[in-house]
């Protein structure tokens, strides 16, 4: 028997972005309820909120200063409850973003952690440096060191992310106690559960010095250790469990055996997570450093967590990565028939689907052509940096428009109009010039849009226990072919994916249940960017 959320689809929305209601330029939460009419027509199940806490933005929300309250920007405490009651009398649950490894510097607990006689004084990580040095060499994943000296404590904090993204003490069991709590708060006003945010990195077991040569220094440290599990039991044991909900962890660096650990239901920690390895697959090392994107290295990858892993989070596009119509698709001439490719490939995975605003009509990076345009502040940090290490202006703009965070940012293109219908106002964050073209609207009418296909997708995955519950197994995988098949019970659905601009030989046999071409049967050849599934006897 499948949970409420194996069956759903998850549609993820970054408040700032989505559409603004009051004509400030920033997407708020009654811009939200004004299309929920269209999402429940989508066949969307669940909600994913980016945080809409109280934030001073930094990290736009991912620096929580209120756990409990509402960032005035993106509306009030009845906003959110008006929008919960709205999406319930749809059957649409709402699930929210819970970020506890840091919270903002602004956070009432961290001023007052600053003071060294404060109840708050072990809410966060400090220590005195080592000769005038930070505590340890470990760094930050928006680059720079992980501890930042503070005047007024004399001592160091430890931050793995921004300096303004102080991480929490987790030794701490008021801590803990304040997290159960923000937790209940939630979910007893009607949240469906959470997506924890970096969740495998909360517990540090030692400060020791980074040794191990990862991409970041220090790692090893706190990567998914067990101190971590015991946290996630605890929080399922003495929270979770009471509730109707679902949790999805966001885990970086994780590695499938890791993902067991977590998600196996019998350890009772988290109901699924995110991986990254299938969108690493397009760079060396780290993001700033792309590979060329290569179909059968991806496939690879994806079969990998398929099979290793008994229900995975699927996703290609979130908040931080690149619009994947541009980056795994084509953006030029094939960019209907590969958004529409990468549709049957999300919706015909094992696991539960996520998919991004703005993906389900093709949106693309962003058309900027000046980094004053650029808002996030990793894009900015990591410019900074390859300027230090002497990158010439035209290299540092290149890694930064193929992998900063605001090419899946810009505002949602819901018209042809000014701004794209997102705001009457000036928009936070620039709208793509390609709205004109690619807008909802637009593909609202035309039958056979991006849109109208995800909605179709949605609704044969509704309807198919094989790829609602199926096993998967992968047939064929070649440079740009990625054949799979999904059973269940004596009945088979073949998937066949050609990721290339010429039309290729694939000699499968079946009933055509769905292509993104217009044809009646199939033929054994896909066209370029073809999607086919097939019904297999
Ligand atoms: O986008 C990344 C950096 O290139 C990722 O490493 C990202 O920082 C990582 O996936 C953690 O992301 C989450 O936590 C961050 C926040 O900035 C991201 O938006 C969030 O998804 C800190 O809270
Ligand atoms: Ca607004």
């Amino acid at each position: 028997m499948l949970k409420w959320w194996q069956e759903r689809v998850v549609y993820q929305i970054w408040p700032r972005s989505f559409q603004d209601s009051n004509g400030d330029g920033i997407g708020d939460l009654q811009g939200i309820i004004a299309h929920l009419d269209e999402l429940k027509d989508l066949g969307v199940g669940v909600i994913w909120l980016s945080p809409v806490y109280p934030s001073p933005n930094v990290d736009f929300g991912y620096d929580i200063s209120d756990y409990k309250g509402i960032n005035p920007e993106l509306g009030t405490m009845a906003d959110m409850e008006e929008l919960l009651a709205e999406a319930e009398k749809r059957e649409i649950k709402i699930v929210m973003d819970l970020v506890i490894n840091h919270t903002s510097d602004q956070h009432a607990w961290f001023q007052s952690s600053r003071d060294k006689d404060s109840p708050y004084r072990d809410y966060y990580i400090w220590r005195p440096g080592k000769n005038g040095k930070p505590p340890n060499n470990w760094s930050s994943f928006f680059g720079g060191p992980a501890w930042t000296y503070d005047e007024r404590r004399g001592e160091y904090y430890l931050h793995l992310f921004a300096p303004n993204q102080p991480d929490l003490n987790y030794y701490n069991p008021k801590v803990m106690a304040e997290v159960k709590d923000v937790m209940r708060f939630w979910l007893d006003k009607g949240v469906a559960g959470f997506r924890c945010d970096v969740i495998n990195i909360i517990y540090k077991s030692s400060l020791a010095d980074g040794r191990r040569r990862f991409a970041l220094l220090g790692l090893e440290h706190y990567l998914s250790q067990e101190g971590c599990h015991k946290i996630l039991r605890e929080l399922r044991r003495e929270v979770l469990s009471q509730y109707d909900c679902f949790t999805v962890g966001e885990t970086v660096f994780i590695t499938p055996q890791m993902a067991r650990d977590f998600t196996l239901p019998e350890r009772e920690e988290l109901d699924m997570v995110f991986a990254f390895e299938h969108m690493e697959t397009d760079q060396y090392l780290v993001k700033w450093f792309k590979r060329r994107f290569q179909a059968g290295r991806f496939a690879r990858s994806i079969t990998k967590w398929q099979t290793a892993v008994p229900w995975n989070a699927n996703y290609l596009e979130n908040h931080d990565q690149p619009r994947s119509v541009s980056r795994f698709g084509h953006d030029g001439e094939y960019w209907e028939k590969s958004a529409k490719l990468l549709c049957t490939l999300l919706l015909t995975l094992r696991g539960t689907p996520f998919i991004y605003q703005g993906q389900e009509i093709g949106m693309t990076n962003f058309d900027f052509t000046r980094m004053e345009q650029l808002k996030d502040v990793e894009s900015h940090n990591i410019y900074r940096i390859a300027k230090g290490l002497g990158f010439p202006p035209s290299l540092r703009w290149r890694l930064i428009k193929a992998t900063s965070r605001d090419n899946a940012r810009t505002p949602m293109q819901w018209n042809s109009g000014p701004n794209a219908g997102f705001t009457t106002g000036t928009p936070w964050l620039g709208v793509n010039k390609n709205h004109v073209k690619i807008n909802m609207e637009s593909q609202m009418r035309d039958p056979n849009s991006i849109r109208n296909f995800y909605r179709k997708m949605i609704a044969l995955r509704a309807g198919s226990d094989v790829l609602k519950s199926g096993d998967f197994t992968a047939v064929e995988i070649a440079k740009d072919l990625f054949v799979y098949r999904r059973t269940k019970e004596g009945s088979s659905l073949l998937v066949l994916l050609n990721f290339s601009t010429r039309a290729v030989t694939a000699a499968y046999r079946g009933e055509l249940v769905v292509s993104n071409y217009d044809r009646t049967d199939y033929d054994g050849r896909l066209q370029p960017y073809e999607a086919v599934v097939l019904e297999e006897s």
